[in-house]
């Protein structure tokens, strides 16, 4: 608080003024409060007693006296704002405000907060009744407008409909933040709004296929989708749902499928086949060992209609993944070669997926290679590590294949019928941006998306902000704005980019994460946004604060390759669906490269990067959501435990920020975040004058006030309705509205009580 701020006044006036304070209804608790940051990093709410120079004496909560640096503290709001549902109605617009204010919101079970056009969930890890038809209802009638899912979701539709342009609802957070959850509940509203055709029950069931196949139990998340998603579900001309279509984002997912012993021999319908644990830190999908589950799944892939027997085809590649993980080697020679053994597992897995078992056998031990002028065919054998890597490799391709497999059954399901409008509402569910003690190459691709993501995010809110200004004859010009594309040019330029540049190692013979780091740190090291680090790593300057990754592993998980051996041996399987990933490896491999590319000079079917593929969905991604008319909505995790009831500030801020947030609040706070029409702020402060008006029309007052209080022309901008200020200023009026509200209620006191 300025001093200025500041009534001045004794100690003991203090403590009659605050009695006063609990009493009326006018009162502002907090008018003399500030928030104060302890040694732990939160933020506790002190009175400030008296202030000499630029020195506070501040007493908190539990009556300890501190003399502080009047600088640390940040200014409180006043009371009548607690809990307001959108954090633009806060006078001071500061970290520990908004937080406080979420956290007052939360303790009430309200979860949702609007932080002007941006819906912030903060996850409930508990039900919460705020769902169901009856909510679904007041919402639809709008009998109930608290920040809601259901009222963004409404929304969507509302635009949708009115202006004809298509919509997106954009869900992001941090893993274990709600964001799968959320977009079910939209779901679920625009099934309720949209239904009747029964397609809506079909599009409801893609999330437990698609969580089934392509969610995983992590440390943050017994449920977290190892995959990016977005639906786009279409309407007809009645707004009825038509159908749906899905895109997913690459699985990225560390793969590690080592010596499991199952207990049971392949069955489709045994369920503890389905449950592979994590190993070593790495992440394996599951399947839920809850045999309900599996009943239900094979129920919403009949809705999909997935034919019985492409279900039997499912599980079994399931299974022989499965399989495949618990294929062992033994050394057969000097020089650490291998043959697969053959045991339960080898044979499941041939059985599995109709090939023969000497075939696979070869597969997994040796690479065919072609040598010398004549390209005679010579055969290799693979060391140990070579044939684990590739027996996870050929598992991974399977799993990835299958999962892409699935997607492409239900998007025929769901197909837009011919009639189609156009119309749709597309919804978002995307792996927020991660920030860990070590940092890898999935980070390295999920950040990336992210820094696109807020740039999208970014750009609509400026224009939002932009038409509000230029409506009212507001000067734009005076309200800055910050673009995050420096950090997405070192991420994309050709041919010096992060990007690029790790391409370019993966595609050389003796490319090693050293050597890329290295390159990184030639070429990037003058871009503000890139710092070079010690050894293999180096830190991005991302919008949502630093990251240092660390490169070890980044070639291998870029090149993703896979043996044309596997490949071949896919092909020649009976089985139908091994053979049509076959072909669907072969159109994504650019060409096969013969020798030479590796170290070990096998015959690897050279694909698409991980970068580059992981780019292009990007980029598909966000053409489609270019189009329409976004709607935002932040997922916050109040900690790490996936308990209820516990809100951990630091933790809240963090995500703040990293979800743009704190950058929607910085936007404005750019700008002339408050605003009041004339006739409110009119009726407001009008009391407040002095000298009589000679116009009483509300502008006329207005402009008497901003005058008589001094506030500087650059603070305030007066529009044809609304009056705009710079953040804070509105407290400043407040404060002295409510102090002269004192001042006449003390004075009708002493006055009732003279009488008496
Ligand atoms: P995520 O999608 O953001 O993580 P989820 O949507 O899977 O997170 O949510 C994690 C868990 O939080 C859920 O399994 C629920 O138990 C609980 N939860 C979330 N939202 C709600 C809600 N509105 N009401 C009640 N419980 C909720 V990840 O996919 O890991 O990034 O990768
Ligand atoms: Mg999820």
């Amino acid at each position: 608080l300025k001093a200025a701020d500041t009534p001045k006044q004794s100690s003991k006036q203090l403590h009659v003024d605050s009695k006063w304070s609990d009493t009326t209804p006018f009162a502002s608790k907090k008018k003399l409060q500030s928030w104060f940051q302890l040694p732990d990093g939160n933020w506790e709410l002190g009175t400030t007693l008296q202030t000499f120079g630029n020195e506070s004496l501040i007493s908190l909560a539990d009556e300890k006296v501190l003399r502080v640096n009047s600088e640390t503290l940040v200014p409180a709001n006043p009371d009548i704002l607690d809990g307001v549902d959108d954090l633009m109605q806060l006078s001071y617009l500061n970290e520990p405000s908004v937080l406080y204010n979420l956290q007052y919101r939360y303790n009430r079970d309200m979860i949702y907060t609007k932080a002007g056009p941006v819906l912030v969930a903060i996850n409930p890890f508990k039900k919460v009744s705020l769902y169901g038809n009856d909510f679904v209802e007041a919402y639809k009638r709008k009998s109930l407008d608290s920040p809601h899912v259901y009222a963004i979701t409404d929304t969507a539709m509302r635009e949708m409909i009115r202006d004809e342009v298509n919509q997106s609802i954009i869900i992001s957070g941090e893993s274990g933040a709600g964001k799968t959850e959320t977009a079910k509940i939209a779901m679920q509203y625009l099934a309720a709004l949209g239904g009747g055709s029964g397609i809506e029950k079909e599009i409801l069931k893609t999330n437990p296929i698609l969580e089934a196949f392509g969610n995983a139990k992590t440390l943050r998340n017994d449920n977290s989708s190892r995959f990016g998603k977005l639906i786009e579900i279409h309407f007809s001309e009645t707004g009825k749902i038509s159908g749906a279509k899905i895109q997913t984002l690459v699985q990225l997912r560390s793969f590690a499928l080592r010596h499991k012993r199952f207990r049971q021999r392949v069955l489709v319908n045994s369920p503890e086949l389905f449950n592979v644990q994590r190993e070593k830190g790495h992440i394996i999908f599951f399947i839920s060992s809850v045999p309900e589950l599996q009943h239900s799944l094979e129920e919403a892939l009949d809705i999909v209609h997935v034919k019985k027997e492409d279900q039997e085809s499912v599980f079994a590649m399931l299974a022989a993944v499965l399989w495949l993980g618990n294929v062992s080697f033994t050394v057969v020679d000097s020089e650490n070669h291998v043959e697969p053994v053959v045991d339960e597992g080898l044979t499941n897995v041939a059985t599995l997926i109709g090939c023969n078992i000497e075939e696979l056998k070869l597969a997994l031990s040796s690479r065919k290679m072609r040598v010398g002028k004549r390209n005679d065919t010579i055969i290799q054998k693979l060391t140990l590590a070579q044939a684990i890597d590739t027996r996870d490799a050929l598992a991974k391709s399977i799993y990835s294949c299958l999962f892409d497999w699935l997607v492409e059954q239900i998007n025929k399901s769901l197909a837009v019928g011919k009639r189609r409008t156009g119309r749709s509402i597309s919804i978002l569910d995307i792996y927020g941006f991660e920030s860990f003690e070590r940092n890898s190459f999935e980070q390295f691709c999920i950040n990336y998306a992210n820094e696109r993501l807020q740039q999208h995010f970014n750009r609509h809110l400026f224009k939002l902000e932009q038409e509000e200004y230029i409506q009212d004859g507001i000067d734009w010009a005076k309200v800055d704005f910050e673009d995050n594309q420096a950090c997405l040019n070192l991420f994309e330029k050709k041919p010096l980019g992060l990007q690029s540049l790790l391409d370019e190692e993966s595609t050389f013979p003796n490319g090693t994460d050293l050597s890329f780091a290295n390159k990184l740190k030639q070429h990037l090291s003058s871009n503000p946004c890139f710092r070079g680090e010690r050894g293999k790593a180096f830190t991005v300057c991302h919008y949502a604060g630093e990251v240092s990754y660390d490169t070890t592993g980044f070639l291998e998980k870029n090149r993703d390759l896979l043996h044309m051996d596997s490949i071949q041996l896919l092909s020649s399987c009976t089985c139908q669906l091994p053979q049509a990933f076959a072909s669907s490896m072969l159109v994504q491999s650019e060409k096969p490269v013969v020798g030479a590319l590796h170290k070990s000079g096998g015959a690897d079917s050279q694909k698409l990067s991980v970068t580059t593929k992981f780019k292009g969905q990007l980029f598909q991604l966000m053409q489609r959501l270019e189009n329409t008319t976004p709607h935002f909505i932040r997922c916050i995790k109040p900690n790490n435990f996936q308990s209820p009831g516990s809100y951990n500030q630091g933790l809240v801020l963090q995500q703040l920020r990293c979800c743009g947030v704190l950058e929607v609040v910085r936007i404005s706070r750019s700008g002339f975040p408050t605003r009041m029409s004339h006739q409110k702020f009119a009726r407001r402060y009008g009391f407040l004058l002095l000298d009589h008006v000679a116009s009483q029309d509300p502008l006329s007052v207005s402009v008497a006030i901003l005058h008589q209080f001094n506030i500087l022309p650059e603070m305030y901008q007066v529009g044809y309705t609304k009056l705009f200020f710079r953040t804070g200023q509105i407290g400043v009026l407040e404060d002295t509205r409510n102090r002269t509200l004192h001042g006449i209620l003390r004075v009708q006191s002493c006055f009732r009580g003279h009488q008496a």
